[in-house]
């Protein structure tokens, strides 16, 4: 794996910049030009992969599941706060009520930015009951955890601000996600983007990008087409997460995905490798979705690709 230098590249805006630069000194030259982002760092899928064990242990102490209303998706939630609050973030845990239980968000804020431009990324952190939900949104939720920590390790200075959010009761219908943007009040305009990552890591897996805004989509397509990895756009879930909260208050959202319940066509298996005639994910809502229902490739790919969007963004 080759690595960009982890210093903001220096452009210059033009080649008569250089002579300029020679006339005016030094002060004057740094004015004159103009800065690329930086490049994000690459994800380590060890790290990525750690939360899922995580997350498959506290299934497995908790009745085998992390359901919303269950002692497995409070769990879930100290767990990823935990790790928050040790790297520097800002978190809050927002609670709501549904179905006669307490349910949680938990939001992440990482200290500086504009914050009347904020960029966000985030995933349903509740399972469905049947199962301990690792690909099913553990990978979503360990994708943008090990982001986040990545963001603090590499001490990110962001233009726009950067939040994270992890969603509750996303499996009764994006409970969580619809509380939290219908309490943003004034803030709502102030939110630039919502990137949506639900299932990342399926076991015969697609590689499935948002369409609903250009800009957001763009951002992914260009990454994977650098990759030559192709990507098709995402149909299968139209709303059906917790985007789709966002993209009903105005708020542009994007996001990635790599397939439920779809069977796996032959073209589909011509450029992605896995099985055709196959579903992206036979554990779909099943107890058989455990830490063995991922495919680690596809999971790092999904987690850089995540780190690459966010530094672009908020550049
Ligand atoms: N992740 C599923 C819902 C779902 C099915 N297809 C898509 C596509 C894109 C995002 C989400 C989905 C669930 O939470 O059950
Ligand atoms: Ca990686
Ligand atoms: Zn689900
Ligand atoms: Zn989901």
């Amino acid at each position: 794996m080759t690595h960009s230098p982890r210093t903001r590249r220096v452009v210059l805006v033009a080649g008569a910049c250089t002579a300029v630069a020679a006339l005016l000194g030094t002060a004057a030259a740094a004015q004159a030009t103009t800065s690329a982002p930086l490049a994000a760092p690459d994800i380590p899928i060890a790290g990525v992969k750690g939360h899922l064990d995580k997350l498959q242990s506290i299934a497995d102490a908790n009745g085998g599941n992390r359901a919303h209303g269950r002692p497995g998706y409070k769990a879930s939630i100290d767990y990823v706060k935990g790790k928050l609050d040790d790297a520097g973030f800002t978190t809050k845990v927002q609670e709501f009520n549904y179905g006669g239980r307490k349910g949680y968000n938990l939001i992440a804020d990482w200290p500086g930015g504009k914050e009347d431009q904020t960029v966000m990324a985030g995933a349903h952190l509740d399972s469905v009951g049947r199962g301990p939900g690792i690909n099913d949104n553990g990978s979503g939720s360990a994708g943008v955890l090990e982001v986040a920590l990545a963001v603090s390790r590499e001490g990110l200075k962001p233009t726009k601000h950067l939040r994270f959010g992890w969603w509750g009761a996303e499996e009764y219908g994006l409970v969580g996600s619809r509380h939290y943007v219908n309490n943003l009040g004034g803030d709502r305009s102030k939110i630039d983007s919502y990137l949506n990552f639900d299932m990342i890591g399926s076991p015969n897996p697609g590689y499935f990008v948002y369409d609903d805004d250009a800009r957001l989509e763009k951002v992914f397509k260009d990454w994977y087409a650098a990759k030559n990895i192709v990507t098709e756009i995402e149909t299968e879930g139209d709303g059906r997460s917790d985007h789709a909260s966002f993209k009903d208050a105005g708020i542009p959202v994007g996001g990635l995905f790599t397939g439920a319940g779809y069977i796996k066509s032959q073209e589909q298996a011509k450029n992605w490798g896995g099985e055709a005639g196959r579903p992206f994910d036979p554990c779909y809502h099943q107890s058989c979705d455990s830490t063995k229902n991922i495919d680690d490739k596809a999971l790092d790919n999904n987690s850089d690709a995540i780190a690459h969007a966010l530094w672009e963004l908020t550049s």
